[in-house]
């Protein structure tokens, strides 16, 4: 019995084994280096980041079957389906990627379109950065000739500047020399007509304290050098006029004019003068009448009429003209300075002179007296008067005439 229960222990133990044999005999232990290998794919997306991708590539069936024959074929049938199965799911994936490829690819066209882009701007940049580093080098070489130029230009005008110092230096030479000339000429200068000899023109004379002036000079009637202080001819001047024109002269030196008593004053007392007084009526009777001596004093004075001496005359008077005014001083229409308490003889008679008294006396005179026209029957004592030449009428033409004394000179 023991026998039997062993043998059908042993029978059951091998069916026991033949079917766990069985049910593990298509299992079969597969190495690592025979599993599916583990691949990284690395794609680099649109905004340019590196993406990484695992694909496992299967080429065996994850379990290999180890049966029979017949059970082989219906293992490689069902590894054929999933080999079919995984090559679909292959071609898709690589389809899949052939299209992440092209359009990697054409992510790559862009980018290197885009870098030939920035390639060709980085060569136009380059030939203008070159074309500027020669404008450069031209300005620089320009900057050196300029440099040189200025350089020069420095040297010349240092030297300019020693020239022109040595020329201000010859020029105030010039004008220390031009001075004494002045000086010399102011002190040579004329102080009367006597020096332009037989001058009727006028001249440039300089007087001490007056300065150079111009007066008509007169040879023609009582020898040559004669300087012409009044003129009388036609009435286009007004006479009747105030104490500073009268100072100061007026009129034209080519017609009617009056020195003035300054200038007077300064010619005849910086050395003695005679006068000579030309008269002339309507009725054309002429005569010239010479007074030795004629002082006229300063404004302190008021012109005082301080010399004056009857030397002779070709008229039927007794000489008492004028020298009848001798200490008078000048009177004018606004300065009194006569000796009528009455009224002013400049105002009423309308012209400035040596006004003693304004009564009609035989030698009253005043030839700056209104111009008149010929009227024998009308004197009333206006008018240009001497009345010792003629007492019934004013007269047409008359100019006073003063030299240094000839005789005192020589
Ligand atoms: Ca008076």
């Amino acid at each position: 019995m023991r026998y039997i229960l062993g043998i059908i222990i042993l029978c059951l133990a091998w069916q026991v084994c033949l079917t766990s044999s069985k049910s593990f005999s298509h299992l079969e232990f597969i190495p690592e280096e025979e599993q599916p290998q583990s691949v990284e794919m690395i794609v680099v997306n649109e905004q340019g980041i590196t993406e990484t991708y695992d694909q496992t590539v299967q080429e065996e069936p994850l379990v290999k079957l180890n049966v029979s024959n017949s059970e082989k074929d219906d293992v490689d049938a069902v590894n054929c389906e999933v080999k079919a199965e995984d090559v679909s799911k292959m071609k898709r994936q690589v389809a899949a990627f052939r299209s992440k490829i092209m359009a990697d690819a054409a992510k790559v066209k862009e980018l290197k379109d885009l870098i030939a882009a920035y390639e060709a701007q980085i060569d136009s940049n380059v030939a203008a950065l070159n074309e500027q580093r020669e404008q450069i080098g031209y300005l620089n070489n320009s900057i050196a000739i300029y440099k040189t130029t200025c350089s020069n230009k420095d040297i010349e005008l240092t030297d300019l500047q020693v020239r022109a110092r040595a020329d201000a230096a010859k020029l105030r030479q010039k004008d220390e020399q031009l001075s004494e000339c002045k000086d010399r000429i102011n002190t040579l200068a004329a102080s009367s007509c006597l020096t332009f000899g037989n001058s009727s023109d006028i001249q440039v004379l300089n007087v001490p304290g007056v300065g150079p002036f111009m007066a008509p000079c007169e040879s023609r009637f009582q020898g040559s050098g004669w300087t012409v202080i009044q003129r009388r001819l036609d009435g286009s001047v007004n006479f009747n006029r105030n104490w500073n024109d009268y100072r100061n002269g007026f009129g034209d030196l080519n017609g009617e004019f009056f020195i003035g008593l300054e200038k007077l004053h300064r010619m005849t007392a910086a050395q003695p003068h005679e006068l000579l007084v030309f008269l002339e009526t309507f009725t054309f009777r002429t005569t010239f009448i010479t007074f030795s001596k004629f002082l006229v004093g300063s404004e302190d004075t008021d012109y005082e009429l301080q010399q004056i001496e009857f030397n002779g005359g070709y008229y039927d008077g007794n000489g008492r003209t004028l020298t009848y005014n001798i200490g008078q001083k000048f009177s004018t229409h606004d300065r009194d300075n006569d000796n009528y308490w009455i009224k002013n003889c400049a105002k009423a008679f309308k012209g400035g002179w040596w006004f003693n008294s304004c009564k009609n006396l035989d030698y009253f005179a005043n030839l700056n007296g209104e111009y008149k026209e010929y009227n024998p029957a009308g004197y009333n004592g206006e008018g240009i008067i001497w009345k010792e030449f003629d007492y019934t009428t004013s007269l047409s033409s008359v100019q006073m005439m003063i030299r240094p004394k000839i005789e005192e000179n020589n």
